[in-house]
C-alpha cells in the first residue's frame, strides 16, 4: 500500500526544502518506499477534512491504510521502525539514535526556529532590537554545543540513523540565515546530508511542486 503524505501547494520558500514535509519525504527516499503527495492550500488546512488529519490543520500529515500520523518527528520515527535502515539493529545504538530525534527537534530545533521567526516576522515591533541578542545567543549556544559533540564525525553516533535525517532537517532550515557558516563542521555535515542521493530526490520533488503546481485558491 502507497502511503500519502500531504505538503503545501504553495510554499513560501517556493519547495526548497524548508518545509517540514521535507523530512518525510526523504526518509521514504532513504528507504526507496513510493509514496504518493496530496497539495493541500493554506485555507484547505484549516478545514474540516485536513483537521480530522492534523488536529493544527498543518502539514505534513501521512496515512497508510487505516494508520493516519501527524508530526513530522513522529513519521519520520514510523517511517524507520517500519523498514529498517535508518535504525541501527543494536538496541543501545538504536536507542541513541532515538535520543538523537529528540534533540533534533526538542532541543535544537526550538531556538534555531525562534530565531527564524523573530527575524523575519518580529522585526517590526518596537521589542526586537532588545530582545534580538538573546535569542541569537540562544541559538548559537546550542549550536556551539552541537558542533563539540559533532567533532570531525560524519554523524552524530556513528553510521547515518533517523537521528542524523531529523538533526540536519533541522539544521538545513538555518542554512541561509548565515549563522551555520560560523560553524564549518556542522555545514559539512548539512552538506554530507544534502548529498545523499535520498535527499536529492526528495529535494528535487518537494521543487517540483513549486515549478509545476498552480494554486487552487
Ligand atoms: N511540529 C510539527 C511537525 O514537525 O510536523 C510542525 C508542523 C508545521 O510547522 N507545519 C507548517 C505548517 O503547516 C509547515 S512546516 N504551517 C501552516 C500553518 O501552521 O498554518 C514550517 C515551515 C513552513 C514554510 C517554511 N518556508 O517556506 O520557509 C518554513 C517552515
Amino acid at each position: 500500500m502507497t502511503p500519502i503524505i500531504t505538503a503545501f501547494e504553495q510554499s513560501p520558500d517556493h519547495g526548497t526544502g524548508q518545509a517540514r514535509d521535507m523530512r518525510v519525504r526523504w526518509a521514504l527516499e532513504e528507504m526507496n518506499q513510493p509514496y504518493d503527495v496530496r497539495l493541500v492550500s493554506f485555507s484547505e488546512m484549516k478545514e474540516p477534512a485536513h483537521l480530522a488529519l492534523h488536529p493544527f490543520g498543518q502539514i505534513p500529515t501521512y496515512e497508510k491504510g487505516d494508520l493516519t500520523l501527524f508530526e513530522s518527528g513522529a513519521i519520520v520515527f514510523h517511517i524507520a521502525e517500519r523498514h529498517g535502515g535508518l535504525l541501527p539493529d543494536d538496541a543501545n545504538a538504536r536507542w541513541r539514535a532515538i535520543t538523537w530525534m529528540f534533540a533534533a527537534l526538542n532541543t535544537v530545533e526550538p531556538p534555531l526556529v525562534d530565531r527564524e521567526v523573530a527575524m523575519l516576522q518580529e522585526r517590526d515591533k518596537p521589542w526586537y532590537e532588545q530582545r534580538q541578542p538573546v535569542v541569537e545567543d540562544r541559538a548559537r549556544k546550542r549550536l556551539d554545543e552541537l558542533s563539540r559533540r559533532l567533532g570531525d564525525a560524519d554523524w552524530l553516533d556513528g553510521t547515518f540513523t533517523a537521528g542524523d535525517l531529523l538533526m540536519v532537517g533541522v539544521l538545513f532550515r538555518s542554512k541561509d540565515s548565515g549563522i551555520l557558516e560560523e560553524y564549518p563542521n556542522l555545514s559539512a555535515y548539512v552538506a554530507r546530508g544534502e548529498a545523499r542521493p535520498a535527499f536529492m530526490r526528495a529535494f528535487a520533488a518537494q521543487l517540483t511542486v513549486f515549478t509545476t503546481v498552480q494554486p487552487s485558491k
